[in-house]
């Protein structure tokens, strides 16, 4: 709060990644890792969740450890809020609802590690996430290594542009599929470095534009952290033919596929997602003070 009201760069962070993104004990060492890269690199961590029905815009010890371990935690996208809410309950927020907590809170840049988008087959199931509706109508800069191969990466950036979302990769001509520094598919804008990307946020959402768009900043993997593309494209069809014959959908669908991607690769996954995850901190909190400095 203190940060916010001297306007000092702050860092928003979901909690779905810690509650259904990765296993536990490793969810709460990242979720602590994170929290001092960015006060390393000067800025405020902010971790946002629902805790007893009351949202939370910045976590204590125990909140996070609660977070990681309680199985009764939900996942809570924008229209669960007023369900956990309302009911007393604790809530892990995605980057939908962090998103539009960030936003009540007066945060502008918030970091994570995938965006949700448009699944595989949505030209049936019509399953396209919500992180992508939110993204078109909520001035936030979502910092992601990009979008993950589970989805259908070519209609979630078609989807992009039509709901007038500005995509930029950080240096970068490729956008990235968050394993990968690669996708297939180009960047549909690339700007360098943290002062590109803040001015980029000034001029959208600043006094003479007036955007009130989310910002989707693709922050690609280093390339030592990387992993082989024919390496996960094998993980991730196995995983969707096990979804399939589960028969899964609706919000499990998410959290089960990236259950059996960490499942299917013996951890190789993880250590990757845990990589891209510090490095996308990094910039954020970079990009927040960069932000900050230009005094909007
Ligand atoms: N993709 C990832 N890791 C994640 C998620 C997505 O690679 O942890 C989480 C994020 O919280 C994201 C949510 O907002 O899943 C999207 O879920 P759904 O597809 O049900 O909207
Ligand atoms: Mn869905």
């Amino acid at each position: 709060r203190a940060a916010v009201e001297d306007g000092r760069p702050v860092v928003a962070l979901e909690s779905t990644i810690i509650s259904h993104g990765m296993p536990y004990p490793a969810n709460v060492a990242m979720a602590r890792e994170v929290e001092q890269i960015i006060r390393d690199a000067g800025a405020t961590p902010a971790t946002i969740a629902v805790l007893h029905g009351v949202p939370r815009i910045g976590l204590d010890a125990d909140s996070l450890e609660l977070l990681a371990s309680d199985p009764d935690v939900r996942k809570v996208s924008i229209r669960d809020l007023p369900y956990v809410v309302a009911r007393g309950e604790h809530g892990a927020t995605t980057v939908a609802s962090t998103m539009r907590l960030a936003a009540l809170a007066g945060i502008e840049v918030f970091v994570t590690g995938g965006l949700g988008g448009v699944h595989r087959g949505a030209s049936s199931s019509f399953d396209e996430s919500a992180d992508l509706t939110e993204l078109s109508m909520t001035d936030v800069c979502v910092v992601s290594a990009g979008v993950k191969s589970i989805l259908d990466i070519g209609l979630t950036l078609e989807r992009m542009e039509t709901l007038g979302i500005p995509v930029i990769v950080n240096g970068s001509d490729d956008f990235p599929s968050f394993y990968s520094r690669t996708s297939g598919f180009a960047a549909p804008r690339r700007l360098d470095g943290p002062d590109e990307i803040a001015r980029f946020l000034h001029a959208a959402w600043g006094p003479d534009l007036g955007l009130t768009c989310g910002v989707s900043v693709a922050n690609p993997i280093l390339t030592d952290d990387e992993i082989p593309a024919s390496e996960i494209t094998e993980v991730i069809e196995a995983a969707l033919a096990e979804l399939d014959a589960q028969g899964i959908a609706g919000q499990d669908v998410t959290p089960f596929l990236l259950g059996r991607v960490v499942d299917h690769t013996a951890g190789r996954s993880l250590t990757a997602n845990l990589a891209l995850v510090r490095n996308n901190a990094a910039v954020a909190a970079q990009i927040a003070v960069a932000f900050a400095a230009l005094g909007a």
